[in-house]
């Protein structure tokens, strides 16, 4: 697993360099998007080497669990035990190789952990468990992350904590009915602590999700049932750092982001493309990829000499 420590021995801002409470300069900004260069290249790696894996749904939505993790919540390896701190469950639990990365980097676990993504008698398996450090909920059937969420949000509410629930669902997951029998109990009990977040990548995973089944319009739909309803460019650092520092969006109101991101974001050739919700690259195309991600030749021949 060379590369994995090429990119972290490499990386200015890798691993336990804590970025939260920044001031919004630029120099914070070019931090963050450097850790969404070192997450794409992470995340393909673990693909690449495990031979499966959700490549388009990892890439849309690496930008968004950047800021989160880096930026807006505050969940970390020390205060994890701790009830009065952020959560964060990931509802669309297929695109796993993202969040591993991140939690990797917020040094949950040590990088050479995850040489064993995909390898037999490991417990980094396909989606989210909660063997995995860092991990709150079992997901990847899709529908149930938003109704552990609001489930979260209602203790903490009660418990008279002060922090917030976070959830990032797949636009495609929301036909599941229990998305909206969780928003109306979101907004019945008012639950301003809860961020719920729509990767609105336009794609499902046998192709548009307008074709799959018809939901728009959506932020109609939203805020019928309660919520406050902001809309972002979801692979934008510094749009994304603007619109989470304006939490809560209105008092009272759960928060729902309705984030529009490109699937597969970052390589031309993978970008917007349905067959790529699941398809692995080959050798040609991983490297190809991450010459467009910008690594360098030489360091090709790191990638070269793996395995
Ligand atoms: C309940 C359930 N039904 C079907 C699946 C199979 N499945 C995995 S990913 C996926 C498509 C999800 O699309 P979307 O939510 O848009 O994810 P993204 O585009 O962000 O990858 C489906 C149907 C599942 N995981 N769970
Ligand atoms: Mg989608």
């Amino acid at each position: 697993m060379a590369l994995l420590n090429f990119i972290t021995h490499r990386n200015k801002y890798s691993n336990s360099e804590m970025m939260t409470h920044y001031p919004n300069t630029t120099d914070h900004y070019r931090a963050l998007q450097a850790k969404s260069l070192l997450y794409r290249k992470t995340l393909l790696k673990l693909i690449y080497s495990a031979k499966a894996g959700h490549t388009g749904g990892s890439l849309s939505c690496v930008d968004l669990l950047n800021v989160l993790y880096n930026h807006v919540m505050d969940i970390t390896p020390q205060n994890f035990t701790q009830m009065n701190r952020d959560h964060y469950i990931h509802s669309k639990g297929h695109a796993v190789e993202a969040l591993y990365a991140v939690l990797a980097d917020k040094g949950f676990f040590p990088w050479e952990a995850l040489e064993t993504v995909g390898k037999y008698g490991s417990n980094f398996v396909g989606h989210p468990t909660r063997d995995i450090p860092g991990i709150e909920q079992n997901t990847g059937a899709l529908g149930h992350g938003l109704a552990f969420a609001v489930g979260m949000a209602l203790a903490a509410k009660k418990d008279g904590l002060t922090n917030r629930i976070f959830t990032i669902m797949g636009d495609g997951e929301l036909v599941e009915g229990s998305i909206w029998e969780a928003s109306a109990s979101a907004a019945h009990y008012k639950l301003d602590n809860l961020v719920a977040i729509v990767d609105r990548n336009t794609l499902q995973i046998s192709g548009q999700t307008e074709d799959v089944m018809a939901m728009e319009p959506l932020e109609d739909k939203f805020k019928a049932f309660g919520y406050a309803v902001c809309h972002v460019d979801g692979n934008d650092i510094a749009a994304l750092v603007d619109l989470f520092d304006q939490l809560p969006f209105e008092k009272g109101k759960p928060n729902l982001v309705l984030a529009h991101t490109t699937k597969g974001k970052g390589i031309s050739f993978i970008e917007d493309k349905a067959p790529w919700h699941h398809k692995v690259p080959s050798e040609t195309e991983f490297e190809i990829a991450l010459r467009e991600l910008g690594l360098a030749e030489n360091d090709l021949e790191v990638v070269d000499g793996l395995e």
